[in-house]
């Protein structure tokens, strides 16, 4: 088990439109199972493999109190979409940011299982709006993108403010050092 490290806006590759994947492998649930403990750890009720670097169309969610409603979709796509809601959103890749995005209240989804096996499953209200952020994780898309260019703006200056201040992201470039010169 391993936690993965997760991007932060404004980083380029959180905007990376993820590939399907082909074939469901152990590959892939060491991968989901890494993404749930680093979701769980977070803490957060959803995770887009493209968070964590991985440009492949696998999804992760859990929206109860005691991890006990693990959700995965590999593949996901939307087939109906029902009912407006707004809701406050928030984002592991925005940290400490939290605006209402306007969603389907109700949407029907199909996608994999973690098994490979294929999925038909109906959410609503919380889980609905999870799985919506996460599909767009997928395309490269970010909440923020739907609120005003002065409101991404101050995200942006107080991302980079607290990035300032607690020394995390970006990782420091390793430098190669030639020690002959020592
Ligand atoms: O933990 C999260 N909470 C949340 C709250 C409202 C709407 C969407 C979310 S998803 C977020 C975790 C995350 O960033 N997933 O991509
Ligand atoms: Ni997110």
């Amino acid at each position: 088990m391993a936690k993965l490290q997760i991007l932060e806006y404004p980083d380029p590759r959180l905007r990376t439109v993820a590939t399907p994947v082909t074939e469901v492998t152990d590959d892939t649930r060491e991968l989901i199972k890494d993404m749930f403990e680093t979701m769980y750890a977070a803490p957060g009720i959803g995770l887009a493999a493209t968070q964590v670097n991985v440009h492949q169309r696998i999804l992760v969610a859990d929206v109860s109190e005691d991890q006990s409603a693990p959700v995965v979709l590999i593949n996901p796509e939307i087939t109906e979409s029902e009912g407006d809601a707004w809701s406050d959103e928030g984002c592991l890749s925005v940290p400490d940011v939290y605006e209402k995005v306007a969603r389907a209240q109700q949407i029907r989804v199909r996608g994999l299982g973690i098994t490979g096996e294929p999925m038909d499953m109906e959410a609503e209200g919380l889980l609905a709006v999870c799985i919506q952020h996460e599909m767009d994780h997928l395309e490269g898309k970010l909440f923020v993108d739907y609120l005003s260019e002065l409101k991404r703006q101050r995200i942006r200056k107080k991302i980079e403010k607290a990035r300032k201040i607690t020394g995390s992201q970006p990782e420091p470039v390793p430098v190669s050092r030639d020690r002959s010169d020592q």
